[in-house]
């Protein structure tokens, strides 16, 4: 029903069409949209816009948009405006397979960039002008206030700088949401920059919706369609190995007294590997636990109905369809125990270390010194992006990266004599783990870390030639303080290249 969910009466007449409110945004304009991991992402705007797009091409016109938005969005999003070729430039985060072909193939612009820092660079200027904003909502209160969506991320940002805004008012989101989102709006640039007053991962600092000029509003879109909601792989083997040497490092740790039995609050990434770690928490002598973290998953869902988890706080949900109908039929229960923040809160370097977060992140590949690599295949193929595991991880309590040791079906090792690429310096990097075991690298130097990291984490097939290579690194590198041999160092990922194995 038309304008139920419009509180504000004076906004009620700028309900029309996707197809209209597409025609308001002009080729070569900045649009800023919502959505992160699958949720919250405006679904019918950008389809209208992807169909206008293909008809200019067709009829000669190279109509094309900067997009940013706050992290992955969904196939209507990203796959729909990469597919018609839309997209010039896209930032801070891609997971979709066609807009990664197009980056990968050279033919789309892509700033990948730590999730924290998108709007205070959006605020410093240098990225330009945002003509456009096109951000999902639940529902507009009658001051004319905006009631957030399944996500945060950048909208507040968005909406505070866009030159004019649309909204999408997704009805298939639970009215309930009204009450879970906390939207802090005490940021500002130096030399004004305050402290955050959050000192606990439940600490309120902020509103429950969006302040929004009206005048700005061109247009309000209705629709009913579902988030992305992919479902997560039951954890294999592989997986619930991982998580059992995680789940006794910690236990290691609470028993040495240098973590408290509710342990700190976590931070988990995304992915299957992450949420077996989640699942598995569900069975450990942890309780009271927090998390202050980027996404709500599956398994901190499960965390939190089995009275494991007090709280998570997060700037959006990452739910597999199952789970989503179960917290969009139980919203006004969740909304106690939950709390959704601008990604720039959520994911903040200073809350992150007061609050002393756990941060457990996957990888692509990582060295015998314990650098990482979570973005670029064979140094130079993008598969998502930093994402928000640089917030985290350099900022942590304690920084865990995880990973299988091995990839496509044996023929690459994660553990390789030289990173292709560096996203995580080894000092950002405390532990390491694969289904192998897991090595403590916090106080060591890089060839301690090197031993313990083949020995504990390495594959068997993979480790006598890792050990070979450090041996003879040992003897022949120009220094011993980090020792390497650069001519052989990236001979691996060569050998991929060429043959499709690792394998020598
Ligand atoms: O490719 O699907 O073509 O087979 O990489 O790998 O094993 O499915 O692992 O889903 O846990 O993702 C680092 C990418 C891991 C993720 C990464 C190939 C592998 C497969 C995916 P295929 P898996 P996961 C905060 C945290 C950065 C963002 C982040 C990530 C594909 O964790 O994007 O941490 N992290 N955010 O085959 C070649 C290797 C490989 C490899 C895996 N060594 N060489 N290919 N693959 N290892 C949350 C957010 O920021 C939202």
């Amino acid at each position: 029903m038309t304008g139920t969910r419009i509180g504000c009466e004076q906004l009620r007449s700028k309900v029309m069409h996707a197809e209209d409110a597409a025609s308001l945004i002009k080729t070569g304009s900045t649009v800023g949209m919502s959505g992160f991991t699958g949720s919250g992402y405006p679904k019918t705007v950008p389809l209208a816009l992807a169909a206008r797009i293909e008809a200019a091409h067709a009829a000669g016109d190279p109509f094309r948009l900067r997009v940013w938005t706050g992290a992955s969005t969904g196939p209507e999003l990203d796959g729909a405006l990469a597919k018609a070729d839309g997209i010039d430039f896209r930032l801070p985060y891609n997971s979709d397979p066609i807009a990664r072909e197009k980056i990968n193939r050279g033919a789309m612009n892509y700033f990948d960039m730590h999730l924290s820092q998108v709007a205070p660079m959006a605020w410093q200027g240098f990225l330009g002008p945002l003509d456009t904003a096109i951000v999902e909502i639940s529902g507009i209160r009658p001051d004319g206030s905006l009631i957030p969506s399944s996500s945060v991320g950048n909208n507040k940002t968005w909406l505070d700088r866009a030159d004019k805004i649309i909204l999408e008012l997704n009805r298939w989101q639970s009215p309930d949401l009204e009450g879970m989102h906390d939207i802090y709006y005490g940021t500002a640039l130096p030399p004004n920059r305050v402290p955050i007053p959050l000192t606990r991962p439940d600490d309120r600092i902020g509103e429950t919706a969006f302040r929004c000029d009206p005048e700005r509003i061109v247009a309000i879109v209705e629709t009913d369609a579902p988030d992305r909601n992919l479902p997560f792989t039951p954890p294999d083997g592989t997986a619930r190995a991982i998580a059992g040497h995680l789940l006794e490092f910690l236990a290691h740790e609470v028993k040495k007294g240098r973590l408290p039995a509710s342990l700190l609050p976590i931070q988990s990434g995304v992915g299957n590997i992450a949420n077996a770690v989640l699942t598995g928490l569900i069975d450990s002598p942890f309780e009271d636990m927090t998390a202050f973290t980027e996404v709500i998953q599956d398994g901190m869902l499960d965390l939190l109905d089995a009275g494991k988890l007090r709280m998570a706080s997060a700037t959006a949900f990452s739910l597999s369809p199952e789970a989503a109908g179960r917290l969009n039929a139980d919203m006004a229960r969740y909304r106690n125990r939950m709390i959704l923040r601008p990604q720039e809160i959520s994911n903040h370097p200073e809350l992150v270390r007061r609050l002393g977060c756990l941060a457990m992140n996957g990888l692509i590949e990582a060295d015998i010194y314990g650098n990482v690599n979570s973005t670029h295949i064979m140094g130079s193929r993008i598969q998502n992006g930093i994402g928000g595991s640089g917030d985290f991880a350099r900022n942590a309590y304690v920084s865990i990266f995880m990973t299988p040791s091995t990839a496509k079906g044996g023929n690459i090792s994660a553990i390789v004599p030289q990173a292709s690429h560096v996203d995580h310096i080894s000092q950002d990097v405390q532990v390491l783990v694969t289904e192998q075991g897991l090595a403590d690298l916090r106080g060591l130097s890089p060839k301690q870390r090197a031993a313990v990291i083949i020995d504990n984490c390495a594959h068997p097939d993979y480790q006598p030639a890792l050990r070979d290579y450090f041996t003879r690194a040992l003897k022949g590198s120009y220094g011993l303080q980090t020792p390497t041999l650069p001519s052989e160092a990236l001979s691996w990922h060569q050998r991929y290249i060429d043959t499709s194995s690792m394998m020598m």
